[in-house]
């Protein structure tokens, strides 16, 4: 019986890293890795939109420049990918999504993000309210770049890292649940990292 947990042995143990802000099975990186199902969508910024639809209708659209006039915020979090690694103290510059899902009414109970190229993920609207879910354009005092879902993604630091979408268009509004594009595949369709909730079953 060891009083340790199994994540703090093993070939990818960093020094000088706080044990408890590494998720069970995670190793930290500092680098940044870059995880696409896909080719790396460019949209003009001039045609770019992010929307929230509700039954099949848009509720609500900003253009860029919108986007960017709505009061932002400094974000630093640390990030868990489902293939393991963790990056720690990770910089952003974000729009809280309470800021955009607080200028449409509404009684849904979950979201789905929809994407450029066709990505989507889902999640719980109390999971993406209360200051915990942002639409990031911002990575370490620049622009978010392309390969890391420029112009803007979702962050949602709290869980794996799958949901949050890159290169996102917008939010569905749902009343009932809808798996995502990996949630589907077989991962766990809510992903908590602490519980470590990687597949469907665990
Ligand atoms: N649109 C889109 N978003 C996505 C993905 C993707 O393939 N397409 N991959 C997800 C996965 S599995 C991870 S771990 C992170 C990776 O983000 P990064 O490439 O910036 O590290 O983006 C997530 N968001
Ligand atoms: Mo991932």
């Amino acid at each position: 019986m060891s009083p340790v947990s199994r994540g703090f042995h093993g070939r990818h143990r960093a020094r000088g890293v706080d044990p408890g802000r590494v998720p069970p099975g995670q190793y930290v990186t500092t680098d940044f890795p870059v995880l696409s199902a896909g080719p790396t969508p460019r949209t003009p910024l001039e045609s770019w939109t992010f929307s929230i639809r509700q039954a099949g209708e848009t509720a609500k659209s900003w253009s860029w420049q919108q986007i960017r006039e709505l009061p932002s915020e400094a974000v630093t979090a640390d990030i868990h990918c489902v293939t393991k690694w963790t990056k720690l103290d990770t910089s952003w510059q974000a729009v809280s999504l309470d800021v955009l899902l607080g200028q449409v009414q509404h009684q849904a109970r979950y979201v789905r993000a929809f994407c450029d190229g066709g990505y989507t993920a889902n999640l719980p609207l109390a999971d993406v309210t209360g200051g915990r879910a942002w639409l990031a354009y911002g990575y370490d005092g620049a622009p978010l770049q392309p390969e890391h879902g420029g112009p803007a993604r979702l962050l949602v630091p709290h869980l794996y890292f799958w949901k949050s979408a890159k290169w996102v268009r917008g939010l569905e509004l749902l009343a009932a649940d809808e798996p995502g594009f990996w949630e589907r595949y077989g991962y766990h369709n809510y992903g908590d990292p602490w519980r470590e909730q990687r597949y469907s079953g665990d």
